[in-house]
């Protein structure tokens, strides 16, 4: 088994990736998360890209614990607030509470009208080895925001997001159906074989 670093303390999000992992037939790696290395100090995400915040993640990790590292960034561009919360999607509401971000971005788009409410969920991926490889992928989610919050699967903004091409908000999908559509599902496929390749 080789392991893998999944930078995060989201233990949906490492579900997520032994999900998808899972889906596409790899074995032999273990992925573990930040709460199962020696903690070190971690980097407050500056960045003004999903891009620049995944690869300084999983540079420190890289740092910090020698073993080959996936960071994510993701967040929900809105286009009736030009791009917003994008990298500041976490925090929009000045917490991490998910539903105060939600219901702060639903206050926002109160007079927008249904035709103007469309939105993506953006994911930069970032694979970074001990040797200095880096690799990183970018995955697109396009949609709108609904007026009232629907279903519980996901976390975030998912239940006020209805992808294009659906009538059920993201938080109504199941987790296999999100997986194969969602930016982050996208943007960690596209690593595959890059982990696959480097690490056998
Ligand atoms: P880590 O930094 O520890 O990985 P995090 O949850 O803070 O965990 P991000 O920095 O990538 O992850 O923040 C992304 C925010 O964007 C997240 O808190 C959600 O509010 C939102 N988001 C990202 N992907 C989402 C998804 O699939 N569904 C709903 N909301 C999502």
């Amino acid at each position: 088994m080789t392991r893998v670093l999944l930078a995060t303390r989201n233990p949906k999000k490492l579900v997520e990736l032994d999900r998808i992992l899972a889906a596409e037939d790899v074995s032999g790696i273990d992925i573990i998360g930040l709460d199962a290395v020696e903690p070190y100090p971690e980097e407050p995400e500056t960045g003004t890209t999903f891009e620049d915040n995944a690869l300084a993640k999983a540079r420190d990790a890289v740092r910090a614990t020698g073993l080959p590292t996936v960071a994510d960034d993701s967040g929900l561009a809105v286009d009736a607030l030009n791009g917003m919360p994008g990298v500041l999607s976490a925090r929009w509401s000045g917490t991490r509470d998910d539903g105060a971000n939600l219901r702060l971005v639903l206050d926002q788009l109160a007079d927008v009208p249904d035709e103007r409410r469309g939105a993506s969920f953006v994911c930069a991926a970032a694979l970074v080895l001990p040797s200095g490889v880096e690799v990183v992928a970018t995955g697109q989610w396009s949609g709108v925001l609904v007026r009232r919050p629907r279903g519980s699967n996901g976390f975030g903004y998912d239940p006020i997001f209805v992808p294009d091409g659906d009538t059920r908000t993201s938080a109504e999908l199941s987790p296999e159906e999100k997986d194969r559509v969602s930016h982050r599902g996208r943007a960690l496929r596209m690593l595959v074989p890059h982990l696959t390749s480097t690490l056998t």
